[in-house]
Order: C-alpha cells, then structure tokens, then sequence
C-alpha cells in the first residue's frame, strides 16, 4: 500500500494539497483545514475533507456528459490509507491560467466592482442590483490566478482570449455556464442555491477537461434558499457559525487587528462539521455514511 510520502509534495493551497504519483497522474488531498477572513484556522473541522472529496465526485459523475473531467478513482490502492475518503487520483493536466467563475448571483467581489462601475468582467449590468440580487442570467466572470496570499483578479474575456487564445477561451466560457446552469437547476431542486462557482480547465490532448475540484463550498458560494434575502450578504450554508462566532463578543478576536483568529469552541466545530454533512446531502440526495473512508 502506497504511503503519502512516497508522492512527492508539488503544491500546497491553504487547505489542499497536490502530490505526484506518476507522470500522468496526480494525487488531489484535502484536509479538515477550514478559512475564514483570510485566515486559515488552528481549529481543524472533522470529516471536512471526505465531505469536500464526496461532494467532488458526485458532480464530476452527475457532470461527465457535459464536459471531460480529470478524476481518475477515489477508492484506489494508489491512495494512501492515512487519506483515503479525501483523496482523488486524477489525470495530470496542463492547466489554463484562469480561474473560470460562473455568477448567477450578486457577491463578493463581483457586487465591489458593479458599485464602483455598474458592471463585472467587462458585463454590464442592469441598474439598482444590490449584494445578493439573483442576475438576469448567468454572466462568466473570469479572475486571474493569483499567487497563494492574495486574491484573484476580476479581469474582461478579452484578457482570458490574450492569455488561452480565442477557441479555448470560448470553450472555457460555454463549458463554465453550461456547468453553471446544470449544476444550479441540480441545486435549486434542493432548496441551496448555487450563488457562483468557480472552476479550473485544463488541457489533455488538445481537449478542455474539467480539473480541480468541483462545487464544493470551498469553490462555490451556497446559500439555503430558506433565509435568501437579496440587500445583505447571505449566510453561508457551510461557514455561518464560525464567522458568526469570529465576529461575536465571545470570541474576544478583533477582525480589523490582523492577528489571527482564536481557536473554535468545540460547540462552533461540532455545528460547522455537521453543516458541511447536511449540505452534501442535500445537495447529493446521498448519505455521508456511505462514503468511503
Ligand atoms: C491544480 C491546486 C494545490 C490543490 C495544479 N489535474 C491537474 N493537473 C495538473 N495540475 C493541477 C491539476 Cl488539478 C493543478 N492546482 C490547484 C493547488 C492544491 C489544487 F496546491 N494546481
């Protein structure tokens, strides 16, 4: 059996690794790691990890007819024991330089740019929209990848066609709303609305295949249709206690301090683990129990 060790560490997110296994193939890690203001915390959220994994895999199979995907096996003698549940083998591709984001909905950086110019990636966009107001349609607001510390860039089409060329730009567009609106429709059945997502092409033989995870809640933002109310930024489904509680009284933490944040009470990573399993089946109609690891 295949040790972690044994792959060579060629990557590391803030809460994911990347490691080699052979020249074709990648081993994809998440750990229980969770961010929050910018901080990675010190207090790790049990099954965080196999929830995100899950979740990865029941859109690539839910998602393979629309678009080629790089997953390979996530139950798989190449992965280690001390990851499995967490890990995913994939195909080694050559990434494009863009994260490639789907909005359905007004957030986050995309609601800072239509304030300061009415419009998000070069789209604009109708008067009077306000943090959290669901878009006419679906709009590809693409970022560039920015180095580990600091945030991606909202940039126009015509940057992603300077950096990819025309045709896999256009691609990566069509592929991203397509995925987009699937996955949306998927969700909204269920109650979660899938605000935005962001995803990573590569390519394999010429071909744009899907990389990267997959509308997880580290990727996407969700949001429980249950409390949606366009004019302040919506709960997150997944991280709403621990910013409730970071931002609270009780923590004694001051966000605009810039020292890092305490460690969660037990009560707060307790709730926030149980809320990463509850949006997994929502959304996947699967039990949690039944995943491997
Ligand atoms: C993904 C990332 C990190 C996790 C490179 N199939 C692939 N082939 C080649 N490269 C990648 C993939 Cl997924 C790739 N990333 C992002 C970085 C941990 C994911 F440190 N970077």
């Amino acid at each position: 059996m295949a040790t972690l060790a044994d792959y060579p560490k060629i990557a590391a997110g803030k809460v994911r690794e990347l490691h080699a296994i052979d020249d074709e193939h990648l081993l994809l890690v998440a750990s229980d790691r969770i961010s929050a203001y910018d901080f990675v915390l010190e207090s790790p959220i049990p099954d965080k990890g196999r929830v995100l994994t899950a979740m990865s895999v029941f859109w690539f199979e839910l998602l393979g007819d629309l678009v080629p995907n790089h997953l390979v096996a996530w139950d798989d003698d190449r992965i280690p024991a001390e990851v499995r549940g967490r890990a995913l083998v994939v195909r080694r591709l050559s990434m494009l330089q863009v994260e490639a984001v789907a909005r359905g909905y007004l957030a986050g950086s995309g609601t800072l740019d239509y304030n300061r110019t009415g419009a998000v990636c070069g789209i604009s966009l109708p008067p009077r929209l306000v943090e959290g107001s669901r878009l006419p349609s679906p709009i590809f607001t693409p970022a560039t990848k920015a180095p580990l510390g600091s945030h991606d860039e909202n940039v126009d089409f015509a940057a992603v066609v300077a950096e990819i060329g025309p045709e896999h730009a256009a691609r990566v567009r069509d592929l991203t709303l397509a995925v987009y609106e699937r996955a949306a429709a998927y969700a909204a059945e269920r109650g979660v609305i899938l605000a935005d997502t962001k995803f990573e092409f590569g390519l394999l033989d010429g071909e744009v295949v899907l990389g990267d995870e997959v509308l997880t809640p580290d990727s996407s933002r969700y949001w429980p249709l249950e409390t949606y109310a366009p004019g302040r930024a919506q709960p997150s489904f997944d991280k709403q206690y621990v910013r409730d509680w970071l931002t609270s009284d009780e923590s004694g933490w001051d966000r605009a301090s810039n020292t890092p944040p305490p460690p969660l009470p037990d009560a707060v990573v307790e709730a926030t683990r149980s809320r990463y399993v509850q949006a997994y089946e929502l959304v996947t109609g699967r039990k949690f129990a039944d995943w491997i690891g």
